[in-house]
């Protein structure tokens, strides 16, 4: 998302950002001096969802390439044997919560038949023009438990408005519009800050206050997601990596709209602000081939399940959530090398924590000053141990900013591992090794620390 960012047109009208962004509601008020931003109920769910898949599907499926320029002809969308089901139940069979579909890319494809353009599916021969890939999507997640979320391009290469701001933000209104209000509940809205327009390219000026605004009325329930949040933010890559130190925290100021680049905003994306005035935990989006779009050619180059399962442990198991991206073939199915890995990534994770070692643990938490904690569990019996997870009580928000776990082997506490953030989890793995317990020192913390819940698995 960041490489063309440079180049995006996302600079904002002169509205008033706070008002719009809704957000001020992460922050607790009351009569603390400096409340420190807490989590909405909306972003505690969407974090422990821990996993959604994300779907690219459109026009591009069909012509092999990442970005179209607009000019595709509807008719080349024709999926053979489109079912969005097989999709939901492949997610939900490797354990993931949720699903975001790319409703418009770039290309301007419409998946749904939009009074926006014709550019879209009713021009298209998929279930004779009268299809609609968005109602099939969300009531396939509906049959499988999953939430549903989509992914609305904002820079668009086929409508005509576009570059005439005030006409196509009316357009991009519309069409979010449609999404938020004909399909229930949508729990969140993605919106990408690439725009690879150039020199001599459309400007366009987004009104993310207006859109923000829009989503917030539409669906309250809804995460917004993208650079500047305000919900949910970017990690800042496209590798599967969060910051080895992620604050859910961040300074609206740094990353105020989609798009834009420099070291400030980057470290700020990756990492978020231990001094942050508003929650906005990271997403980690990724894709399991090399490209977004399905590409035959990449059918031998899916990563397998021992790199998904370290893709969970740089995103999730370092206070993101990852969003995984499968993309469906021409035929509209998930390939099945993508659903070999998916369910061997579900088989690994599943073995990795099947033996919890540190059940029925004896347990301390000692407070030291308000910066100072020690949590100490001693298992029932000497046992292997080979990944420890950390969780903190987000709710109460993110406090532990350095720490060192130990542990006691043969009598005698070792360091195991020095770290930064904890937040929703921290999940830390070595080469097993027999311990009888473990400890953890809060050596810092933003805010007095409180117990927060260790596990040991062998
Ligand atoms: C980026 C897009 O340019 C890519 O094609 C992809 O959709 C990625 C998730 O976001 O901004």
């Amino acid at each position: 998302m960041g490489s063309l960012a440079a180049a995006s047109a996302g600079i904002i009208a002169a509205r008033s950002l706070a008002e719009a962004r809704g957000d001020a509601g992460h922050v607790r008020g009351g009569t603390q001096p400096n409340p420190r931003p807490r989590p909405s109920p909306s972003q505690l769910l969407w974090q422990r969802d821990e996993l959604a898949l994300f779907l690219h599907f459109g026009v591009n499926t069909f012509t092999d390439r990442e970005w179209g320029d607009g000019t595709e002809s509807p008719t080349i969308f024709n999926p053979s044997a489109f079912d969005a089901r097989q999709w939901a139940r492949t997610a939900r069979a490797a354990g993931f919560k949720a699903m975001i579909l790319t409703a418009k890319h770039h290309d301007g494809f419409c998946l749904w038949p939009t009074a926006t353009t014709r550019h879209s599916v009713a021009s298209s021969p998929f279930r004779g023009g009268r299809g609609d890939v968005v109602r099939e999507f969300v009531d396939a997640c509906a049959a499988e438990g999953l939430r549903a979320g989509v992914y609305l391009s904002p820079w668009d290469r086929n409508h005509p408005t576009y570059g005439d701001s005030a006409a196509y933000n009316d357009v991009y209104a519309a069409q979010l519009t449609e999404l938020l209000t004909q399909y229930g509940p949508i729990h969140e809205v993605w919106h990408d800050g690439a725009n690879g327009e150039g020199p001599n390219g459309k400007r366009q000026e987004y009104d993310w206050p207006r859109v923000w605004a829009l989503v917030k009325r539409l669906q309250p329930d809804a995460v917004i997601f993208s650079d500047a949040g305000p919900d949910v933010r970017w990690i800042g890559n496209e590798i599967g990596s969060a910051g080895e130190t992620n604050w859910s925290t961040v300074r609206p100021e740094i990353v105020p709209v989609p798009g834009l680049s420099g070291d400030e905003v980057m470290r700020s994306l990756q990492q978020g602000d231990r001094d942050g005035s508003v929650w906005r935990p990271g997403e980690t989006d990724v894709s399991i081939r090399p490209g977004w779009f399905y590409h035959p050619a990449e059918d031998a180059r899916v990563r397998s399940p021992e790199n998904l399962e370290q893709l969970y442990f740089s995103s999730v198991g370092r206070n993101s959530k990852l969003l995984l991206n499968v993309p469906p073939t021409r035929r509209g199915l998930l390939h099945d090398a993508d659903v070999r890995s998916l369910l061997g990534m579900r088989a690994r994770l599943d073995a990795r924590f099947a033996n919890e070692v540190s059940a029925g643990a004896a347990r301390s938490f000692t407070s030291g000053d308000s910066r100072h904690a020690v949590a100490e569990l001693r298992f029932r019996e000497p046992s292997m141990v080979h990944t420890v997870d950390l969780a903190e009580e987000i709710s109460e928000g993110q406090r532990v900013a350095q720490f060192t776990l130990e542990g006691l082997d043969d009598g005698s506490w070792q360091p195991l591992h020095r770290g930064s953030t904890i937040g929703y989890r921290r999940l830390i793995a070595f080469d097993s090794r027999r311990l009888a317990g473990l400890r953890l020192r809060i050596e810092d913390a933003i805010e007095p620390p409180i117990p927060l819940r260790m596990r040991a698995f062998g």
